[in-house]
């Protein structure tokens, strides 16, 4: 088989059903190839950017990786946010990209961008786990091997291969056997530090059994695939759970031991039982703890109360305070399932306190402003929007955020029931992802009802590639919340003078008709009434659906708490 048909094949022995990608000239040998097999569904998206969202759309919702590529230079140069973004929330992205002849490399070839000009290569190592040439097609295979395990082994994120066009079309003898699942997935943990974790379900900072127990879970608890094992532990000692943001779903936001989200776009209740009245015992599960998952650094850590579990120990780092277990969360869960006898009388003795503290908290209003979900208002309120297609779509739908004020509205009122049903570029925050992130996750989950919750500044950036969802009848229901502005920035900006205002305002655009003209569906929304019938018949569709709902730009986000926190903060503390 030619080099080619080797990456192909070897993709598609990992499980990969599609690949996202922008055609040219270095990559043409790709073409035939393509037409060679049919393990993997190409789909062709309208900008490279596009395409490596839409394959980190499909790692995070298969559970695998995504798979994307384009010619090297400005086709490789257009997806570096993309991989960027990628690294960041972890997400398992492969980028090939073409390259020159390496005969030809530096004489001046058109698009040239090997090692001796652009270098590619170097262009995307800061943002990827692994990026090399595969400057011989002897190397194809072992390189291949080292990228996918980079990939793939935890800490995931992205890695990149540029194949020059001699490796491409170069006779390639073996074939790619996959990976070992026990490399993928090496549930590895610390059992000294575990052991030592131990103290503190015994005794709090008094000596006595500890009673107010929250669990904060990040997305290492996704990574893990440990839902499952969050709850039974949860439910088995009447333990309240808060999520991050980015692990929103991880938990049922409707189970009674429910704290929500906790940070940025958090609700009361878990503000109340982290920060308010610091818990006996924080247990942090696969969180970086960075600025956002800790109400702007406002959460304590303190060496009698913390545990903090993670596979990264740099991501403990600034943690020194806390009992620090590095390891996989869902290891550590099934490993403190084995010392329950140690643990017992303890969690027993306490439980019945906990129940009446997190009563307590329940009690209490868990959002900011709800009636705003009922909001009647014209223009149409952000949070009656998003009530409305929670309704409309299925407990199991995926909802994918896109960033802007709008994440702050979904974060906040949204629910999520399960793992990977709430998707969000939360750390890096590029506006646009998520329009063509949920083509690669109806790619991979096409049973499933997907919707994007969008902006209409993020329509600007990448709205283009609902025409790929169009080409490709995904039944994309695709959120627009129109405001006419930069709407989060706004909200700051107006308050400084019309020339910020002016600045941040956009001009009202016919997003229903822009979806008609690339071949979806359009509806638009003036009247909060008439979103439910819009819902219903987006859900019916054959293709994508835009549901241009003009919104207000002036209606304050639901982020009270974090900037109450916020503004308490200080630096020398
Ligand atoms: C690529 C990129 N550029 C700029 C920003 C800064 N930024 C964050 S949100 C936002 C405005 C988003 O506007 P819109 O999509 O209309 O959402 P809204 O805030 O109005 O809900 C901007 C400019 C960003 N996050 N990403
Ligand atoms: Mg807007």
């Amino acid at each position: 088989m030619l080099g080619t048909d080797f990456i192909l094949d070897a993709i598609a022995r990992e499980g990969i059903d599609h690949i996202f990608m922008v055609p040219g000239g270095l990559v043409d040998p790709f073409l035939p190839a393509l037409g060679r097999q049919s393990a993997l569904k190409p789909v062709v998206a309208a900008q490279e950017g596009g395409a490596a969202y839409m394959a980190d759309g499909y790692a995070r919702a298969s559970g695998k990786f995504g798979a994307a590529l384009c010619i090297g230079g400005p086709g490789l140069t257009n997806t570096v946010t993309a991989v960027a973004t990628a690294l960041t929330d972890g997400s398992p992205l492969l980028v090939i990209s073409g390259e020159a002849a390496t005969a030809l490399e530096g004489l001046g070839m058109f698009q040239d961008a090997s090692s001796q000009t652009l270098d590619d290569v170097s262009l995307l190592r800061p943002v990827t786990r692994y990026s090399s040439s595969v400057d011989n097609p002897k190397n194809l295979a072992h390189l291949f091997r080292h990228a996918l395990i980079h990939l793939r082994s935890a800490p995931t994120g992205p890695v990149h291969l540029s194949v020059p066009n001699d490796s491409q079309v170069a006779t390639i003898d073996v074939r790619h056997e996959p990976l070992n699942p026990a490399l993928i997935h090496a549930r590895v943990l610390s059992l000294d530090a575990a052991e030592a974790s131990l103290r503190h379900f015994k005794a709090g900072r008094d000596g006595k059994p500890p009673v107010r127990i929250v669990i904060l879970a990040g997305a290492g608890v996704e990574h893990a695939e440990a839902a499952t094992s969050l709850l039974k532990f949860a439910e088995t000692w009447d333990m309240p759970v808060a999520t991050t943001l980015r692990a929103k779903g991880i938990f049922p936001e409707d189970h009674p031991l429910s704290l929500g989200v906790f940070g940025y776009s958090g609700t009361h209740h878990s503000r109340m039982a982290l920060l308010d009245n610091p818990p006996d015992l924080l247990l942090v599960l696969g969180s970086g703890l960075n600025e956002r998952d800790t109400m702007h650094w406002t959460l304590r850590l303190s060496p009698q109360n913390t545990v903090c579990v993670n596979l990264n120990p740099s991501a403990m780092a600034n943690q020194d305070n806390a009992s620090n277990v590095v390891g996989d969360a869902g290891a550590y869960l099934v490993w403190l399932e084995g010392q329950t006898g140690q643990i017992s009388s303890a969690l027993d003795a306490s439980r019945a306190a906990r129940k009446e503290w997190l009563a307590g908290i329940h009690a209490q209003p868990r959002f900011q402003d709800p009636e705003n979900c009922e909001s009647s208002a014209i223009p149409i309120h952000p949070a009656r929007a998003i009530a409305a297609l929670r309704q409309a779509l299925p407990r199991d739908g995926i909802v994918l955020i896109d960033s802007g004020a709008h994440r702050a509205f979904a974060g906040h009122y949204w629910q999520s029931y399960s793992p990977l049903t709430y998707i969000s570029a939360t750390n890096l925050g590029p506006m646009g992802w998520a329009i063509p992130a949920a083509v690669g996750v109806q790619c991979a989950q096409p049973g499933k009802k997907v919707a994007v919750i969008t902006g209409d500044g993020c329509m600007h950036m990448h709205g283009i590639e609902v025409a790929t969802a169009a080409r490709y009848h995904l039944p994309i229901i695709y959120l627009v919340i129109n405001n006419g502005a930069l709407g989060n920035v706004w909200l700051r900006a107006h308050q400084l003078g019309p020339v910020p205002a002016e600045l941040t305002t956009l001009p009202d655009v016919d997003w229903a008709g822009f979806a008609r003209g690339l071949g979806g569906n359009g509806i638009t929304i003036t009247n909060p009434a008439d979103l439910e019938q819009a819902f219903q018949s987006a859900l019916q569709n054959q293709g994508p659906t835009v549901i241009d709902v003009k919104a207000g730009k002036q209606y304050p986000t639901p982020v009270h708490d974090w900037s109450a926190a916020s503004a308490a903060w200080s630096y020398h503390e």
